[in-house]
């Protein structure tokens, strides 16, 4: 009989159900094993160490920490829920913001490819228009003419002088082929050209006066109360700065006020001055101061005159002109709005015969229709403008200063 033949069926069974027990228990053991896998977090931040985990699994029992563990996973998922919204967040503005920087400089680049073409556009049409021609029509003349029609006729200038100006820029301009951009310019220079061939030019005083061997012999002539005393005064005041030295010829023999008038500026201003008793023959004061001129070596000398519209006064300057043979005639007309002076120039002119005027008063008012009107009318250059009753209230006249007041300069 064997071993386990000779063991007792009771002990056989003992360890049959021992087996059985051991085998149930081991399974029990595994299937733990495998639900705490399952609930174990996949991916856990938080480390915890096998020491702690140890201690947690001892301490605590199994249902509640497989529900911390699922609470832990959940924070855990929450965290990385959040950690992408975060980052998609932050992705979507950097991209938004770089879509909106690249269509602004879409729009840039659009605006400026658009301006230069508008540029060039303007450029060419400038360029076209530029090497364009034609002909200047009349009627293209009439259209840059009427500023200045507008401006004659504010200064009162007589509609003949103005239909003489146009008439002249009509002959210079008309029919004329000329680059377009260029007509406005073209008209402006030839009613430039038209006034200015109209003002004589004046001779140089100063240099006649030194280059005489006589005297140099300047009548002063025009109407009462013109400003032919107060005009002689300030050319030998003029004289006086440029180192010419004048005699004053008192020949406005008619009151003895009108001499001493001339006495007084030439004690003021210490001029030389010749005059007589009132009533006295103007002509032989004339003469006298220019004797005295030749004696004391005085290179000018400056004759008053009276004016009374009279025959007896026009007489009288005749016999003046014909005594000291004057160099120059000067003729004074105050500036005028009307053709008062006008008029009178004319007058004088065909009975003495002017050499140059005087404009007196331009300060009171403006000379420019004074200036164009006598220029057009008497031809005679013009000298002087008096711009006020002082000794020192002269300038020089010149013509582009005229131009420039007609916007012509
Ligand atoms: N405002 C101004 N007054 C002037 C001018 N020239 C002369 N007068 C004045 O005009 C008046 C007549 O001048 P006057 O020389 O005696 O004229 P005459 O009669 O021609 O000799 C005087 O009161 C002068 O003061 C001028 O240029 N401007
Ligand atoms: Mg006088």
């Amino acid at each position: 009989m064997s071993d386990e033949s000779k063991e007792g069926i009771g002990q056989k069974i003992k360890r049959v159900l021992k087996r059985i027990f051991a085998s149930m228990f081991s399974k029990e053991s595994k299937e733990i094993q495998s639900k705490q896998s399952e609930m174990k977090p996949k991916k856990s931040k938080t480390k915890v160490s096998p020491k702690k985990r140890a201690k947690q699994t001892k301490k605590e029992p199994m249902q509640k920490r497989s529900r911390k563990i699922i609470k832990k996973q959940a924070e855990v998922k929450k965290a990385e829920n959040e950690e992408k919204k975060e980052i998609n967040e932050s992705d979507y503005k950097r991209q938004e913001t770089s879509l909106k920087r690249e269509s602004r400089k879409e729009l840039r680049k659009a605006f400026f490819k658009k301006k230069k073409e508008k540029k060039v556009k303007k450029e060419k049409s400038l360029i076209s228009l530029a090497t364009e021609r034609a002909k200047i029509l009349n009627s293209d003349i009439d259209k840059e003419f009427s500023e200045w029609e507008l401006l004659f006729h504010n200064i009162n200038l007589a509609s003949e002088i103005i239909g003489k100006i146009k008439e002249k820029v009509y002959q210079d301009l008309g029919g004329r082929d000329i680059k377009i951009e260029k007509i406005e310019k073209r008209i402006n220079f030839a009613m430039r050209d038209a006034i200015s061939s109209m003002i004589q030019p004046q001779s140089d005083l100063i240099k006649q006066i030194k280059s005489a061997s006589d005297p140099f012999v300047i009548l002063f002539m025009g109407p009462a109360g013109s400003g032919k005393t107060r005009s002689l005064v300030k050319v030998g005041r003029w004289l006086q700065k440029k180192d010419v030295l004048s005699i004053l010829a008192a020949s406005d023999t008619t009151s003895s006020q009108a001499a001493s008038e001339l006495e007084d500026y030439a004690k003021k201003l210490d001029l030389p001055l010749t005059k007589a008793k009132a009533g006295s023959e103007p002509a032989l004061v004339a003469l006298e101061a220019k004797k005295y001129a030749k004696e004391q070596g005085i290179k000018c000398v400056l004759i008053d005159t009276a004016w009374d519209g009279s025959s007896n006064a026009a007489k009288e300057i005749k016999k003046i002109i014909s005594t000291v043979k004057p160099n120059i005639k000067l003729f004074i007309g105050k500036s005028t709005k009307d053709d008062s002076t006008l008029q009178q120039a004319i007058y004088f002119n065909k009975e003495f015969g002017i050499d140059g005027v005087i404009i007196s008063k331009t300060d009171i008012y403006d000379e420019k229709s004074t200036v164009l009107t006598l220029s057009y009318s008497i031809k005679k250059p013009i000298y002087f403008l008096g711009t006020g009753s002082e000794p020192d209230n002269l300038i020089p006249f010149e013509k582009e200063a005229i131009l420039k007041k007609l916007k012509l300069g």
